[in-house]
C-alpha cells in the first residue's frame, strides 16, 4: 500500500534515481557514480538481473549468442568472463548479472524490495518526487527509468481463474525454487519464445502435456552448443572489432548476412542458402536475404521453406499444419528452439488449436474449449508481456501540471527518440518505446541510452541547467517518422506485442523504432552537437 504524500518527508535528496536493476539500470548507476552523481536504483525483485531475475521457467536461455549478449563497456570484464554455451541459459546470465554489480560494487548504490510506486514532477523546483511501496519519498532532479521492455506478465484473465484447483504459473513470474513437473498433467498455454523453449523441458518430465495455441509461430532451430575455449578466444581478440562490426549492423549484432534479395537468386541457389543459414541456426535466419522483412514475395519463400522444414519434422500431418504458420516469418518475433517440433512427435504430447475456438473458461480440475474439459494439474501461462510500455505505465508517473503518461500515452506512447517525452521533464526511459531496444542488441542499446543520459546531464551541469524537456515538434516528428517506417515493414503487419495486439484494449501502436541501430545512434549524435535539438534546456 502506497502511504500518502502528505505523511511522508524526503529520505534523500539526489541527483538521481533509477528504476530498475536489470542490465539497464546496473550500467546506468555505474555512468551515474563514475560522472560524480548521488544516484540510486530502486528495485521489486530482491536481487539484480531484471528480465533474469523474473524468467526462470525450464529451458529459459537468451536466443541471442552469448558473446554478444554481454556489456561491451569494459575489456576487462568482457576478457575474463567465459561463457560455457552459444546461447547462455538463464542462470548463467544471471550469475554474469550478479558478478558485474559484484565486481563494480554497485550494490551498495541499489535498494532492493522496493517498488516505485509514484513519480511528480514538481514544476518549482524542477525536481521530481518518488515514493516507494516501502513508504520512502525521494526528490531526485533526474527521474531515469530501466524498467525492460518485457517485464509486466500478461496473465489472461480467463474466466472461473480462480475455480482451477491446481497451480497456476507465469514463465515470466517462475518460482526460484523450480518446479518439479514429474508424473504431473501439464498445460502450456502459448507458443511465443518462452511456451517454445520451455515445452520440451516440460514435456520430458510430465505424464501427459497438452499445448494450446492460438497462433502457430515461425521457428529456427537454435543450433546451441558448448562454446570451446579456443572460438572464445579468438572473439576475444578481436572483442572491440566485432563490437564495432555490431554497431554497425542494424541489429546491433555481427553474423553472416547476405546483400540481396531472395527473387536475385534461382530456386535451387535460394534453396541452398536457406539450408545452410537454418544448418547455422538462430535468429540470423532471417539475415539470409536483405528484403525477408519488405517484400511479402520474398518472405513467402523464407515462410514456406520453414513451413516444409515444420512438415517434415513433425510426424502427424493434421498437427504439422497446426504447427504450421501462415502468415509472415519474422513479423511476430522470430523464435528459436532446441527440440520444440520434435517433442509433438511424443505420445504423451497433444497440440490443443484454439484459434477458432478461446479458452472459454477454468473448471476446477482445467480447462474449457468449447465443450471439451482438459483435465490437467497445472497450467503453465507462457502468454508474453505487456510490452514496451507495460512497466511504465504500471508507475503513476505526474508530469508538468499533473498530468499522468497514462493519460499523455492514452492512444499509444509518444517520446522524443524513445527517452524523452514532452511534459515530463528531466525524465530518461531506457530503451523507451521509440528507441530501437527489442529490435537491436539490447546490451548495446542500454549502454547507448545510458552513456547519452550521462552525457545530457554533465552538459546540463557544465552549463548550470536546471530542466530538459523534449519539444512537442520534435515528438510529432519522430512519432510520425516511427510510424512511416514502421508502416514500410513487414514486422507490422500481424498481430504482435511489438504493436500491442496481445493486450485487449491496448492501443495499437507499433512501439520500437525499427530504422536500425546505426541510424537512431546518428540521430541521437545529431542532437548533441546541435545543441541538444529537439530538447528544450533551461535555468
Ligand atoms: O510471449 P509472446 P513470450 N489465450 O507474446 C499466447 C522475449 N523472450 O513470453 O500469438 C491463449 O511472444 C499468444 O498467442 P497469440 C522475446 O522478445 C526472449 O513467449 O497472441 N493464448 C502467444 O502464442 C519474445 O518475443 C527470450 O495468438 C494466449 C503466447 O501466448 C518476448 O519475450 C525468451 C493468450 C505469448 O507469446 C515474449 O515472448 C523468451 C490467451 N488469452 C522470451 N494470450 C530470449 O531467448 C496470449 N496467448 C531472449
Amino acid at each position: 500500500m502506497t502511504v500518502p504524500a502528505a505523511t511522508q518527508t524526503f529520505d534523500a535528496s539526489l541527483d538521481a534515481v533509477v528504476v530498475g536493476a536489470g542490465f539497464g539500470g546496473m550500467y546506468m548507476m555505474l555512468k551515474l557514480r563514475e560522472n560524480g552523481y548521488s544516484a540510486r536504483v530502486y528495485e521489486t525483485g530482491d536481487d539484480v538481473g531484471g528480465t533474469w531475475y523474473w524468467n526462470r521457467y525450464p529451458g529459459c536461455r537468451c536466443d541471442v549468442e552469448s558473446m554478444q549478449y554481454s556489456y561491451s563497456f569494459s575489456d576487462e570484464l568482457q576478457q575474463e568472463w567465459n561463457w560455457s554455451e552459444r546461447y547462455a541459459p538463464q542462470p548463467e546470465i544471471l550469475a554474469y548479472a550478479r558478478h558485474v554489480a559484484d565486481r563494480f560494487d554497485l550494490r551498495r548504490d541499489i535498494e532492493f524490495e522496493t517498488r516505485i510506486d509514484r513519480a511528480t514532477f514538481d514544476e518549482a523546483t524542477n525536481r521530481w518526487t518518488i515514493e516507494t511501496n516501502t513508504g520512502k519519498r525521494i526528490s531526485a532532479r533526474y527521474f531515469i527509468t530501466a524498467v525492460g521492455c518485457l517485464s509486466t506478465a500478461n496473465l489472461p484473465d480467463f474466466p472461473d481463474r480462480d475455480a482451477f484447483k491446481g497451480n497456476i504459473y507465469h514463465t515470466g513470474q517462475w518460482p526460484h525454487e523450480g518446479v518439479d513437473f514429474t508424473g504431473r498433467r501439464v498445460a502450456v498455454i502459448g507458443t511465443g519464445s518462452s511456451g517454445i523453449q520451455s515445452i520440451p523441458l516440460i514435456a520430458k518430465q510430465s505424464k501427459s502435456l497438452h499445448v494450446f495455441q492460438r497462433t502457430a509461430n515461425f521457428v529456427v532451430p537454435a543450433r546451441n552448443r558448448p562454446l570451446d575455449p579456443e572460438e572464445r578466444a579468438a572473439v576475444k581478440a578481436d572483442y572491440a572489432a566485432l563490437r564495432a562490426k555490431g554497431r554497425s549492423r542494424p541489429t546491433g549484432f555481427f553474423f553472416e548476412h547476405n546483400n540481396f534479395s531472395a527473387l536475385d537468386v534461382d530456386d535451387a541457389e535460394r534453396e541452398r542458402l536457406y539450408e545452410k543459414f537454418w544448418d547455422n541456426g538462430g535468429l540470423t535466419f532471417l539475415g539470409v536475404f536483405n528484403d525477408l522483412l519488405i517484400s511479402p514475395e520474398s518472405n513467402e519463400t523464407a515462410a514456406e521453406f520453414v513451413r516444409n522444414k515444420i512438415r517434415k519434422i513433425v510426424k502427424d500431418p493434421e498437427t504439422a499444419e497446426l504447427l504450421a504458420p501462415r502468415d509472415i516469418i519474422g513479423c511476430k518475433r522470430l523464435c528459436a528452439d532446441t527440440g520444440y517440433f520434435e517433442t509433438f512427435n511424443l505420445p504423451h504430447v497433444k497440440l490443443v488449436d484454439i484459434s477458432k475456438s478461446p479458452i472459454s473458461r477454468l473448471t476446477e480440475n482445467g480447462l474449457m474449449v468449447g465443450e471439451t474439459e482438459y483435465q490437467v494439474d497445472d497450467i503453465v501461462c507462457a502468454t508474453g508481456f505487456d510490452a514496451m510500455t507495460g512497466a511504465l505505465l504500471k508507475m503513476d508517473i505526474r508530469g508538468v501540471g499533473g498530468r499522468t503518461l497514462n493519460d499523455k500515452w492514452e492512444h499509444g506512447p509518444r517520446s522524443y527518440l524513445g527517452l524523452g517525452v514532452k511534459g515530463f521533464p528531466n525524465m530518461f526511459t531506457i530503451t523507451g518505446p521509440g528507441s530501437p531496444s527489442v529490435f537491436a542488441n539490447m546490451i548495446l542499446c542500454v549502454e547507448q541510452h545510458s552513456d547519452w543520459i550521462v552525457g545530457c546531464m554533465n552538459h546540463m551541469r557544465d552549463e548550470k541547467l536546471k530542466r530538459i524537456e523534449a519539444t512537442l515538434d520534435a515528438e510529432d516528428a519522430w512519432v510520425e517518422h516511427n510510424r512511416e517506417i514502421g508502416d514500410g515493414s513487414l514486422r507490422s503487419q500481424c498481430k504482435s506485442w511489438y504493436l500491442g495486439s496481445n493486450i485487449p484494449g491496448k492501443p495499437k501502436v507499433f512501439s520500437p523504432y525499427i530504422g536500425g541501430f546505426p541510424i537512431y545512434t546518428d540521430k541521437l549524435a545529431e542532437s548533441v552537437s546541435h545543441d541538444y535539438r529537439g530538447f528544450e534546456l533551461s535555468r
